[in-house]
């Protein structure tokens, strides 16, 4: 591409004014015409909703590019300190909805399209998910972007752009299948493509030293295999506030060079493999939710991830304040998405030493004051580690680096700790060992000025487990962040019905602070505010019930309880005793103990990696359960089962609404956070859970009276594991002996014999670190007490009124709050007003 520039030197003002564009229905729907018409060239006799959603999405757009603009020039006047959140997965799921909201578009676009006769939630429900993480972690990046717009912080994501993003879920004879989510394959109008920003990265070769013109040593990187970044922009409306900030996505290509070299030897067919080569580091995303380890090709996309946004930042900071980077630590934070971008780190360093020309200190002073560093996981065995041969292969300039920033650690462990040899062992950032391995979190825990877990607990067992030894060295470099989820997404947008009954009581105000949910909590003395409030779930209720009508064809009764477990597929989150509950009941429906009998209907979703075996075979149980159950006369309504196949952010949009019981039971001490739990809290469900993660936060807001607690505290679990007997716990348990012996029997694999002998076996197993069996008797308890609490429909309605009404501390909207007070300390900057006349600055 050829980036010659205008010859008129200074920027042309023409190009920046616009007439700003109207957003009354008749613009609307103007707009929508010509682009319907003229760009996309369909006209009546095109049926085809999807080009109708295109048109729409570009009508959108449009609204949002000009606030784009005036935020990008608001913040660039203001010379303001700039976060750049760096993570491998952002999961945003739809954009057009979500835009539609935060634009404050939706009823003069409804009236806009029924005036061409359309529907606006039809076509909402055409756009792919963009699927580009596997859960929480992901979900969460793209939570926090939402609130950072609306808080008109100038905070801006930087991710990959994949183009197969998290896998699509089919259930095959109960089994879970595979199949690659190429969610690119038509236009997504939600990006624009910025070459003219394109970033070289480097790979392989090696490093060495020479003189530069002021006589110092200089460190080269040389005879690297180099990959272009290409950047790819997605707009981030704030909540109707002027503010669109940016996510930053990276596309891997080849250099024009690379291909060069060989295709001048002749080697043209090989040039073009090479070509695909460089493309695949952001071909597809990892769908394994815990560290997948040692796999290259992750290595390569962490490094370029890193790579491509540091030097970004780093390449505007010197066209901008012309090389002197005196302010660059004060002007700018990087804040890691768990371990997953910490390359980072050293590759600061590099830049800032061997392109830059820093010293040491100084360059260690600047990485060390930008970096923070967020943790998400309590399994030790999910810690990133990376063989130091694959390094040395592939980064061998940052491995240089990696091992001086050891010495140099090391050297202040053994000042603080005289003697203590195995310390210095335990710390190392190396493993030593047959395969000896760079630990990347305490790369990241040495490189940054601020380490935090995502829920108290959490933060807490970090400090006291994990990274321990570093808490002892540092103690004020620890610090808890407890997640929150955002209420625009997962109320306003995705609840409409119970979005207008609140807004009628209290306002509107709680869309931007959400404490304002607590004045909702007299309301549940007010009968008619209550049966509105049943109301809304019944009819959410159905809409969810369709939903698994149409995925699953299984009929869910409004009536009955509805019982949700959605989240990834994991040992440690229980789906198993989830599992051994349903057999329970339909053990007992089968014995005839069905009086005072509480209808339920027990919905699971999620996926399991594609590596994990166990998860795979939960999943298998699952759909045979299900099966069985729901084709029992002997059950009819008492009891309904399903798996819905390919969870994702579009179907919890659906789901958390018209749920009444959240599922939360993950082994204490295991769950770091947890974020579903919120969005079904704010939607009015109980929840049934123990004591971790964020559901401690939660009970402790909502009231233990409206929470269904049970289980091993963390500390318990601990002890538990020391002396653990399943079968002891089996045999003086009627109810699980029970479930045992028809798990054994075979009933739910008649026809598949022995295939769920590793999942027997584990639970019976001593070193269980799950504990099913441990729980067990404790959550059927627990269970109990939600089935009669249902029965009292008015309790009920209260306690559903209550939980929303607590929510208000898990909106991210207070979790940005609390990063930018005590890490990030940036300047809220509004947007210019779209009326404004502005020249656009040079660049
Ligand atoms: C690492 C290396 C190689 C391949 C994959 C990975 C990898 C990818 C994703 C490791 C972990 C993840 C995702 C972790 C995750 O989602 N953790 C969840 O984060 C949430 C937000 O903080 C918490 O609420 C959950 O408790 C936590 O499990």
């Amino acid at each position: 591409m050829n980036y010659t520039r205008f010859k008129n030197n200074s920027a042309c003002p023409v190009l920046t004014e616009l007439p700003p564009l109207g957003v009354d229905a008749a613009a609307l729907e103007a707009d929508f015409r010509h682009y319907y018409m003229n760009s996309l060239g369909r006209d009546r006799s095109c049926r085809l909703t999807h080009y109708a959603y295109e048109a729409l999405s570009l009508v959108v757009r449009d609204r949002l590019m000009e606030r784009w603009k005036n935020t990008r020039y608001a913040y660039e006047e203001s010379g303001c300190k700039r976060t750049h959140y760096l993570s491998l997965e952002f999961l945003m799921g739809r954009a057009l909805g979500n835009a539609v909201l935060n634009l404050g578009l939706e009823d003069e676009l409804t009236q806009a399209l029924s005036n061409v006769c359309l529907e606006m939630e039809e076509l909402a429900d055409i756009e792919p998910d963009a699927g580009l993480g596997n859960g929480g972690l992901g979900r969460l990046a793209a939570c926090f972007l939402d609130s950072c717009a609306t808080l008109q912080l100038p905070v801006q994501g930087y991710g990959i752009r994949y183009e197969y993003g998290m896998f699509r879920q089919h259930i095959v004879d109960g089994y879970q299948v595979e199949e690659p989510d190429h969610w690119l394959g038509t236009e997504n109008c939600w990006e624009i493509k910025r070459p003219e920003y394109s970033q070289r990265i480097k790979f392989g070769g090696y490093s060495e030293s020479s003189t530069d013109v002021t006589g110092k040593l200089r460190m080269r990187w040389v005879h690297t295999r180099d990959v272009l970044a290409i950047p790819y922009d997605v707009p981030i409306p704030g909540y109707r506030n002027g503010t669109v900030n940016t996510l930053r996505l990276w596309k891997a290509a080849a250099t024009e060079e690379f291909d060069l070299e060989e295709f001048n030897g002749g080697d043209y067919t090989g040039s073009v493999a090479n070509k695909n080569e460089a493309e695949k580091i952001t071909m597809v995303l990892y769908p394994n939710d815990s560290s997948e380890n040692g796999k290259e090709l992750r290595l390569q996309q962490q490094y370029f991830l890193a790579s491509a946004s540091l030097q970004d930042v780093l390449n505007r900071w010197i066209v901008t304040e012309r090389a002197d980077l005196s302010q660059f630590a004060e002007k700018n934070c990087f804040q890691l998405n768990d371990t997953h971008p910490s390359c980072a780190v050293a590759e600061l360093m590099r830049l800032l030493m061997d392109e830059q020309g820093l010293d040491w200190d100084h360059a260690w002073e600047m990485t060390r004051a930008t970096m923070a560093y967020t943790n998400h996981t309590l399994l030790p065995e999910a810690l990133e580690k990376w063989p130091v041969r694959m390094f040395q292969r592939l980064l061998p300039r940052l491995l240089e680096i990696i091992y001086e920033i050891n010495a140099r650690f090391l050297q202040q462990v053994a000042e603080r700790w005289p003697g203590d040899m195995e310390r210095q062992r335990r710390m190392s950032l190396i493993e030593e060992g047959q395969e000896p391995q760079v630990r990347m979190a305490y790369l990241a825990i040495v490189g940054s000025f601020s380490v935090n877990g995502v829920a108290e607990l959490h933060s807490r067992l970090l400090q006291e487990g994990l990274f321990r030894d570093f808490y002892e060295l540092w103690p004020q470099r620890f610090n808890n962040k407890t997640n929150g989820v955002t209420q625009r997404r997962w109320l306003a947008y995705s609840n409409p019905k119970l979005n207008d009954l609140i807004s009628a009581e209290i306002g509107r105000n709680w869309v931007t602070d959400l404490g304002q949910l607590s004045r909702l909590k007299p309301l549940i003395d007010n009968t008619t505010f209550c049966q509105q409030w049943q109301q809304v779930k019944q009819h959410n209720k159905q809409r969810l019930a369709d939903l698994v009508k149409t995925d699953c064809d299984i009929v869910f009764h409004p009536e009955a309880l509805f019982d949700v477990q959605v989240k990834r597929i994991h040992e440690y989150k229980r789906q198993l005793l989830n599992v051994l509950h349903i057999i329970h009941l339909y053990d007992r429906i089968k014995r005839g103990d069905t009086a005072d009998w509480t209808p339920r209907a027990v919905l699971f979703g999620g996926k399991a990696a594609p590596g994990y075996a166990i998860a795979k075979l939960i999943i298998k149980l699952i759909n045979n359960v299900a099966t069985v159950v729901n084709n029992d006369p002997a059950v009819g309504d008492l009891l309904k089962v399903a798996f819905l196949p390919n969870y994702r952010v579009s179907a919890m949009e659906i789901i958390c609404p018209g749920a009444d019981l959240s599922e939360q039971i993950s082994t204490a001490g295991k769950e770091a956070s947890g974020t579903g739990n919120m969005k079904f809290m704010l939607n009015g469900a109980l929840t049934i859970g123990t004591l971790d993660g964020a559901n401690i936060e939660i009970r402790e807001e909502v009231g233990d009276e409206n929470f269904f607690l049970f289980g091993l505290t963390a500390q318990e679990a601990e002890e538990q594991r020391k002396n653990y007997d399943p079968l002891a716990i089996i045999a003086a348990d009627d109810d699980l002996l029970r479930v045992m012996r028809l798990l054994q029997s075979g009933h739910f694999n008649q026809f598949e014999p022995g295939i769920f002998d590793p999942i027997i076996q584990a639970i019976k197993n001593p070193h269980d670190p799950w504990l099913v069996a441990a729980d067990f008797g404790s959550y059927l308890a627990a269970q109990q007490r939600v089935a009669e609490a249902y029965r009292d429909q008015q309790r009920w309605i209260r306690m559903s009124i209550l939980n929303t009404a607590a929510g208000g501390k898990f909106s991210a909207d207070r979790t940005m709050q609390e990063y930018n007070e005590q890490i990030w300390h940036l300047q809220q900057v509004p947007a210019l007003p779209i009326r404004q006349d502005s020249l656009e600055p040079a660049d």
